[in-house]
């Protein structure tokens, strides 16, 4: 479309025949279009979970970005002491013209320490503060430019070697699940049989259902979408809670360089739907549900922050007022 036709009122012929004047507005969608790819989108993923479970294997496998090469590995003594360290890490990605910044919130050696009571309270505190900055631009002059750093998501690693949830998992979720999107993954996928996988993930949904964890609700597909995608939306939620295997080396399997891990019995590859569900955990976050994990945060959680918030700063009005 050309910048003079943008803006004419082309006639064009209805049914019968006579030209009808064009009024436009069914270029809303194209606007609104070009404006978004203009400004570009940005995403905010968090992983949280016990300590070595591939977290930070599996955000670099997912965006294929080293995002560790200078970590420092910490000694047995230094790692019983360390404490919740949360990093973020940014990356600008584009494909066919679509620009998306991409920022990963690492929080490494959650659960390392020998005692961990409210380990989760450095990444709710995070999450709040995130809420806090944005709450404060929104509110402020220069609300152009708003930096928006709101975690959308946070992937929780829950290690395969148990039977179902430990009560630090279900604490740690429920802490979580009023502030963020929550997304169990069960980690290390390559330790667990294909029939070990099905029963960890029933024995999870069922925990997740007792304990009544709020995890993210994958919304109902729209009836009037085409039967690929609808089976497409049914196996993606069959599959939940994903079971998910990284790797940040390249192997050679059939003749092909894939991710995976090679092991003296074979090869596990990352991006085999039939090893794991790395890949349909990568279509959601990127190509299906990364708008409505927006949406979501936006406006649930942010306004359950802004609603608290609210109420907050009421009470504190009523105690100033009460003090003069
Ligand atoms: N078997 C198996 N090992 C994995 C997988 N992903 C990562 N690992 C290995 O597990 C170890 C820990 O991986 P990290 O990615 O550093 O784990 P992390 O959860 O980030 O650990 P912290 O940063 O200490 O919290 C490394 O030796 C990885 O190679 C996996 O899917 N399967
Ligand atoms: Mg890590």
């Amino acid at each position: 479309m050309t910048t003079n036709t943008r803006y004419k009122n082309r006639p064009v012929k209805a049914e019968d025949g006579e030209e009808k004047e064009y009024v436009g507005f069914a270029t809303l969608p194209n606007q609104v279009h070009r404006k978004s790819v203009k400004k570009g989108f940005d995403f905010t993923l968090m992983v949280a979970g016990e300590s070595g479970l591939g977290k930070s294997t599996l955000v670099n496998s997912l965006f294929l970005t080293d995002l560790h090469k200078d970590r420092k590995l910490l000694n047995a003594e230094e790692r019983i002491h360390q404490t919740v360290e949360i990093t973020k890490h940014t990356v600008d990605i584009e494909e066919k013209g679509v620009k998306l910044k991409l920022t990963i919130v690492d929080t490494p050696g959650f659960g390392d320490a020998v005692n961990n009571t409210e380990c989760w309270k450095p990444i709710t505190d995070y999450i709040d503060q995130q809420f806090e900055q944005y709450f404060r631009d929104e509110s402020g002059l220069n609300r152009k430019n708003i930096q928006d750093n709101r975690v959308h998501c946070c992937l929780y690693f829950i290690p395969p070697f148990g039977h179902g949830l430990r009560p630090v998992d279900v604490e740690f979720m429920k802490a979580l699940q009023d502030k963020v999107n929550v997304v169990p993954l069960i980690s290390k996928a390559d330790c667990l049989t294909p029939t070990e996988i099905r029963k960890m993930k029933d024995r999870v949904r069922e925990e997740i259902e007792k304990f009544g964890i709020k995890v993210y609700q994958f919304p109902d597909c729209d009836s009037d979408e085409d039967e690929e995608f609808k089976q497409q939306d049914r196996e993606l939620k069959e599959s939940t809670p994903f079971a998910v295997i990284g790797s940040n080396t390249v192997v050679e399997a059939r003749g092909q360089r894939v991710r995976g891990r090679l092991y003296p019995w074979g090869i596990v590859e990352v991006e085999n739907q039939s090893h794991c569900d790395f890949v349909k955990l990568r279509n959601m976050l990127i190509r299906t549900h990364m708008h409505d994990l927006k949406d979501i945060t936006c406006d649930v959680h942010y306004e359950n922050y802004r609603g608290v918030s609210a109420k907050c700063t009421n009470v504190n009005v009523v105690t100033d007022m009460y003090c003069f």
